[in-house]
Order: C-alpha cells, then sequence, then structure tokens
C-alpha cells in the first residue's frame, strides 16, 4: 500500500501523518525549532533561491524534482522507501522473522542510541559547512554545497520523526538535543570526533564529502537492513540522496587533482603554490586527516556494542543478503587490527565482536577507488605521482591504535617522533593558511576559482555556466 503524499501539508510526507494527528503535533512543534536552527547554524550566505532537487515522493520521478527554491522554504519531508509487507529479518537471532513494524521493549535503548548517533551526525555537517558559501569556487559548486546541506537537513527531519513516532517522550526529548548540541561546541559538542573537526575550505569540503559522507554511506547501509522495517525503509530512501554527496566529494578531489597537475605540467614545476595552485603534497595531506578521522567513525576493532546490535537485529552488515554464510556469525572468526606484543599486528577474534572491522574494510576498499581514479588524473597529465592512503594505524584516536603513534606507511614511531614530523603528513598552520588564501568567492556565472578546474558535466542537463544560484 502506498500513501500518497500530501504536498498541501506543512510536513510533506509519506508516511500518512494527516492520520495521526499527535504525531502531527508533535513534528509540527518541531519544526520552527529546526527553522530557527538551520537561520543560526545553517549556511551563512544569503541568497534569494538556489536550483535545487527536492524529494516530494519516494517514486522514480518523485524524488528527483527540481526547481528554484528559497532554502528556507525547502519542503523538508519525511520520506520512508515503499513498504514490502512480506520483509522478513536477514541475521542474527530473529533471522527469518517478520521484520518489526514497531519497536521492541528490549531493543528499545539500543535503538534509541543508534538513530540518535545517525541523526547527531546529519545536523552536524550542516553546521560544520555553513560558512563555505562565502568562498564557493562557482555557482555550481554553491549550488551542490547547498543541495548537500538540505538534504543533511532532510536527514535530521528523518531520524527525528522516527523518534517521535516510535520512542514517546524520550524520543521527543532526543530531538530536541539535537538541535541542541552543536559541531566544536566546549559543553555540548556533536557526538562522533569527526563532526567536531572545522570544514573552513573547500579542499576540507571535498575530503569530507568524500571520506566522511561515505562513512554515512555504509552506516546507513548497514541500518538499512535494521529489523526495525521503519528505520530500514528510511535509509534506504537516505542513501539515494547520499549518492549525490558521494559525487560532490569524488569529482571535487578530481577536479583539485586535475587543476594542480595541468599547473604542475605546464610549468615542469611541483612547486605550484605561487602559480595559484593546491600543491600535492599538501593535497596529501588533507587526505591523510580526513581518511584516518574518518576510520574513527567505525568505532573499535572489536565491540560488544555491535556484536549486540547484531544479534538482535538493528545493525547489519553491509550487503547483507550477499553474504554466503549463516547471517548468524554465532561460530565464526574474523582477523582485525591490533596491537600485538606492543606492535601492529592481526589478531583472530569472534566474527561478531569484530564487525566493525569487518564494515571499515568495506569502506577501505571503496576508499581505494577514489585514490585509483585521482592516480589515472596524474598518470594522463605524464606526472609520476601518486597519492595514497594511510595505513590504518596513522592518526588513529578510536579503537586499538588510539594509544600509539604510526607514520603513514604505518612504521610504529615514538610520540616524539610524531610530534616533530606530524607536519610532514597532516596539514599545518602554514597549509590551512595557504588553501584559506586561495578560496575567493567566484560568484560570477560560468566562472571558476583558480585551484580548481570545472565539472565535465552540470546538473540535471543543465550546462555549467546555468545560474544554479540567485544571490540576495
Ligand atoms: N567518536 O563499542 P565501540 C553520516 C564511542 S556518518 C566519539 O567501538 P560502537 C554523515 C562509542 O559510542 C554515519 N566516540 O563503538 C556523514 C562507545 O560509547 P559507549 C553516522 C566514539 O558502538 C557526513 C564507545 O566509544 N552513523 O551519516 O561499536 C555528513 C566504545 O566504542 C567514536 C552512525 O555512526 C567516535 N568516532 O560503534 C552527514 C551509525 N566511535 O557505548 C552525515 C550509528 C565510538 O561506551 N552508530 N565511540 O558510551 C553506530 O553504529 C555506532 O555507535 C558507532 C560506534 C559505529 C558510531
Ligand atoms: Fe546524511
Ligand atoms: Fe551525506
Amino acid at each position: 500500500m502506498t500513501i500518497a503524499s500530501d504536498y498541501t501539508e506543512k510536513i510533506p510526507n509519506n508516511v500518512g501523518l494527516a492520520g495521526d494527528r499527535r504525531l502531527q503535533r508533535a513534528l509540527e512543534s518541531w519544526q520552527p525549532d529546526f527553522l530557527s536552527w538551520w537561520e543560526s547554524m545553517g549556511p551563512a550566505l544569503p541568497t534569494r533561491d538556489v536550483y535545487l532537487r527536492t524529494a516530494v515522493n519516494v517514486g522514480r520521478e518523485g524524488w528527483a524534482h527540481f526547481d528554484f527554491v528559497p532554502m528556507r522554504d525547502y519542503r523538508w519531508g519525511i520520506f520512508l522507501a515503499e513498504r514490502d509487507p512480506g520483509r522478513r529479518i536477514g541475521f542474527g537471532a530473529h533471522k527469518g522473522e517478520p521484520a518489526w513494524q514497531k519497536v521492541p521493549g528490549e531493543y528499545r535503548a539500543d535503538l534509541q542510541r543508534l538513530i540518535v548517533i545517525q541523526g547527531d551526525t546529519e545536523p552536524a555537517s550542516v553546521e560544520q559547512q555553513r560558512n563555505l558559501g562565502a568562498c564557493a569556487p562557482s555557482l555550481y559548486d554553491l549550488r551542490n554545497l547547498f543541495q548537500v546541506n538540505v538534504e543533511e537537513g532532510r536527514h535530521l527531519w528523518a531520524m527525528v520523526y522516527l523518534l517521535h513516532a516510535y520512542f514517546g517522550r524520550e524520543g521527543r526529548e532526543e530531538a530536541e538535543e539535537l538541535l541542541h548540541r552543536n559541531s566544536g561546541s566546549a559543553e555540548a559538542p556533536r557526538i562522533l570526533g569527526a563532526f567536531n573537526e572545522e570544514t573552513p575550505d573547500w579542499l576540507s569540503f571535498y575530503m569530507f564529502t568524500y571520506f566522511t559522507d561515505r562513512d554515512g554511506k555504509y552506516q546507513l547501509g548497514t541500518l538499512k537492513e535494521s529489523a526495525f522495517d521503519p528505520l530500514s525503509r528510511t535509509c534506504e530512501f537516505m542513501l539515494k540522496e547520499e549518492a549525490h554527496h558521494m559525487m560532490v566529494g569524488t569529482t571535487g578531489v578530481d577536479r583539485v587533482v586535475e587543476r594542480t597537475a595541468q599547473v604542475m605540467a605546464e610549468n615542469d614545476t611541483d612547486d605550484v603554490a605561487a602559480l595559484g595552485a593546491i600543491p600535492l603534497p599538501v593535497i596529501q595531506k588533507y587526505l591523510n586527516f580526513h581518511y584516518s578521522v574518518s576510520l574513527d567513525l567505525f568505532g573499535g576493532e572489536t565491540s560488544t556494542n555491535v556484536a549486540n546490535y547484531y544479534t538482535a537485529g538493528l545493525k547489519g552488515r553491509w550487503m547483507e543478503d550477499r553474504r554466503k554464510d549463516d547471517h548468524r556469525l554465532a561460530d565464526d572468526s574474523i582477523m582485525v587490527d591490533a596491537l600485538v606484543d606492543g606492535k601492529i599486528d592481526y589478531l583472530e577474534v569472534a566474527a561478531l565482536t569484530g564487525l566493525n572491522t569487518d564494515l571499515r574494510r568495506e569502506y577501505i576498499a571503496d576508499c581505494r577507488g577514489g585514490v585509483s581514479r585521482w592516480n589515472k588524473i596524474l598518470d594522463s597529465a605524464g606526472l609520476p605521482h601518486r597519492l595514497k592512503l594511510p595505513h590504518a594505524a596513522f592518526n588513529r584516536k578510536v579503537g586499538a591504535f588510539a594509544g600509539i603513534e604510526a607514520a603513514p606507511d604505518g612504521e610504529m614511531i615514538s610520540a616524539a617522533e610524531w610530534e616533530r614530523r606530524k607536519g610532514e603528513w597532516l596539514p599545518t598552520d602554514v597549509d590551512k593558511t595557504f588553501v584559506r588564501s586561495l578560496m575567493r568567492p567566484v560568484h560570477e556565472r560560468g566562472k571558476i576559482a583558480a585551484w580548481i578546474a570545472p565539472p565535465r558535466n552540470g546538473i540535471n542537463g543543465k550546462p555549467f555556466d546555468y545560474d544554479y544560484v540567485h544571490l540576495a
């Protein structure tokens, strides 16, 4: 059964909100708080309207509706992928039982926690990206930034809907808290580490959308497997939007590398800073930073939390249904990264407790795809230089390697050597100041900043020089 979206309502949705007055009132009372959060913590650059994709329904046509909209009037709606009435649980102790339409009492606290953590990251990223509009390299990029921002706002709505609809008073309180914690705040920071870091420039933004939004893709992929059907259906729909965020990150870094390679080849020099491009070693340092803080987002290599989530049916594996095992894993094992006798090594542990490692591995394999793409660009420019993912032990604050220091090649080093050399591997103040010095706004139609190549394609069949954003 499909419930038609009601566009005339304050909150566009396909969850039959009109039929549940209590829930509708709860969400309508949260909405003004959301809007005042958006005004004070969302995009700072004043705009008249923006060429945005709005989800107006989940059907093939409905979820990609393009038009000029004032961002404040963006229709943040609640959309779940269509329900499969025969859906059964795919893993864990309840494998084979019908998927849950309500929250079982014994799993309430754990499910709420997973939803709150997911919900917390969405507005955090909007806060982190708040000031990027003022230094966008083109109108095309500016539009993509705003598209990502409104969709992260919608992802917050998606989690708040679940909290309001299924978790009673506690859920409503958590929904309030999601607007009160803030990225980087000393008193009330966001929950996960990477979401309290700054995104002060566009190289950071592309690295963030490549590496950190990609964690989102993988975490959503595991929550899409959840036995709790409303969560599963919400995540399935969010993943469609996530594909655009991946595109922004992947092609963003592509274009930075392409421009740098071009300036290097034309001038036969590695030293492109004076020529207004970003030197490859600086790009590598940004990559090292964003990759390593994103690895931390997967939690510890071993975790009883994740084992319990899996067994309970709350959180599955990436591509659970393609795995050729019993989907219970009680008797299986996995090799995980570990410190063994003080050395970086591997250890065999129960498959269930190693599930964070399993997911991180899928993620790492995916990240290699980006690096090989960027290296192809260098290769095509006739350059011998290559970018690399650092070792999993590099710059870690969570998990087995949190207590040690390692070089990007995985060699263990002393704290003193780390202090001495970290500026070779992570962006220094000098690097950041340099990158920031390039961030001058290009808000003129068809123009682009000198440190980045133009995109190959525009948005929705429009050309690069389309007027994607009308500034206020
Ligand atoms: N920072 O047992 P462990 C996205 C905590 S991104 C701070 O190993 P677990 C997006 C942990 O909570 C996707 N604390 O952890 C991207 C635990 O605390 P307690 C977001 C951390 O539970 C871009 C303790 O350390 N979604 O959507 O197995 C833009 C022990 O850890 C961190 C999710 O993450 C950290 N990095 O795994 C917009 C999905 N890591 O229990 C959006 C929901 C761990 O001792 N979350 N801790 O108080 C989860 O599935 C899991 O909670 C985690 C951690 C994967 C995060
Ligand atoms: Fe998101
Ligand atoms: Fe995203």
